[in-house]
Order: C-alpha cells, then structure tokens, then sequence
C-alpha cells in the first residue's frame, strides 16, 4: 500500500492514532509526508522526532518532504528571517526545547526537517508540498513550489502537469480542503490540521493511494472516519 499524509502541524496525538489505525506495515507499505509537520498545533517537536525516527529506521518506505513552515525555521536558522516567528515559530521554539532538552538533539532535529527535498517520485505520483512548477525539470525545481497557491498550482493545464511528471498525478498538500478530490491529475490532501478558524472542521488526512481512500482524524471529536477519494 502507498501512504501519504501532509499538514499535520503539531497534531501529534492524531498523527499516532491515524498510523496505528491504518496498520501501516513498514517493512512493506511506501509512507510519504508532505511537509509542514510543524507549527499551530502544541506537539511540533514530537512529530518531527516520530517522522525522523521512521524514516531513519525505513528509509526504503518512509520519506519526508519539506513544508513551507520548515522553510520558515530554516530561513529563520540560517539567515535571521523572523517570518517564522509570527507563523506559529515563537511556540515552536519552546515547544522544541521542551522536547530535546539536550541543544545538540534539538540542533540535528531542526537541521533535519531544514533540510527535507522538495519532490519524491516513484513509478506511479510525485509527492511534493504545495505545486510544480511544470516548466522545470522535477529534479531542478525552484524553492519557490513549497508556496505556490491552489490558485496557481491549478491553472496549470493538466497536459503540461502530465507532460512534467510523465503522466504521473501529482499528491500534495498546502492548502485546506473539506475533501479529497482527484482531477486526474492532481490530489490535495491537507485537511486543515490545527489551522482551519472553526475547530470542529480540523482534520488531519491518511491517505491511501493504492485503495484512493482516506481516513481523517477530527481533531475536535478525536475521531477517525474513512472516506473515498471523489473524483471528477
Ligand atoms: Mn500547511
């Protein structure tokens, strides 16, 4: 089975429940994160440490993108950019104090998560952020896709996206979506994980792109549903 999960920010104890409840076997099934595990929700330091810890001990059948949360702690690391700060990274910093207490492990987790690729392929999708940018190559896009809007990443013609990935859709995450939909050619599966105003409507998605199912953790009700993936 193929996996994917984006968005979570900070949402840990969902995060744990989603994976167990799937039965993710890791030996054999492909799990994909894309990016933005940290910041809003309060446990940013546990899901870095838990998604670090699977791709370390997977590293054939786990793997992690980069977010533009991510992005945010690295510029703000490596350049002093305070953007961070106001998008959730004052919190963030206590939160991963708390969590490595220990300034060298607190230090290899954040250069960790800074240093995460843009895009993941394998034979049948390209995992990504946000976007693609369809006239680069996919191993020389810009780091710009990590914050390219819904709005442009879907006036992208479908030929041009396919033509970009060889016909591969493309999973991603970014921006909130109620549902899951697949327009042939693209899948947006950020369901608004501690960043949607009204709180009954945070979710956090597990997709499973072998079946085109989801299960989605309400974080409000601490529930999980299963759903189809629509498409049009
Ligand atoms: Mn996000």
């Amino acid at each position: 089975m193929k996996y994917f999960m984006t968005d979570v920010h900070g949402e840990y104890k969902g995060l744990e429940l989603l994976l167990r409840y799937a039965e993710i076997d890791f030996t054999s099934d492909q799990l994909v994160f894309g990016g933005d595990s940290i910041n809003r929700g309060r446990q940013s330091g546990k899901v870095i440490k838990r998604v670090k810890e699977l791709t370390e001990a997977y590293p054939q059948n786990v793997v992690a993108l980069i977010g533009n949360h991510e992005e945010m702690m690295r510029d703000y690391y490596q350049r002093g950019n305070v953007l961070w700060l106001s998008h959730g990274g004052k919190d963030t910093i206590r939160d991963l104090e708390k969590t490595f207490p220990n300034e060298k492990v607190r230090t290899e987790h954040i250069e960790w998560a800074s240093n995460l690729p843009l895009v993941y392929e394998d034979d049948e999708f390209v995992y990504t952020h946000a976007g693609l940018n369809p006239f680069e190559p996919l191993d020389k896009q810009s780091r710009d896709i990590i914050w390219m809007s819904e709005f442009d990443f879907y006036s992208i013609s479908k030929e041009d996206l396919m033509s970009l990935t060889q016909r591969r859709p493309v999973v991603h995450g970014h921006t909130p979506c109620e549902r899951i939909y697949f327009d042939g050619s693209r899948l947006n599966c950020d369901m608004g994980s501690n960043t949607y105003m009204i709180e009954e409507e945070r979710g956090l998605g597990l997709v499973n792109l072998t079946e085109m199912t989801y299960l989605v953790y309400r974080q409000y009700h601490t529930k999980i549903e299963k759903r189809e993936i629509a498409r049009f």
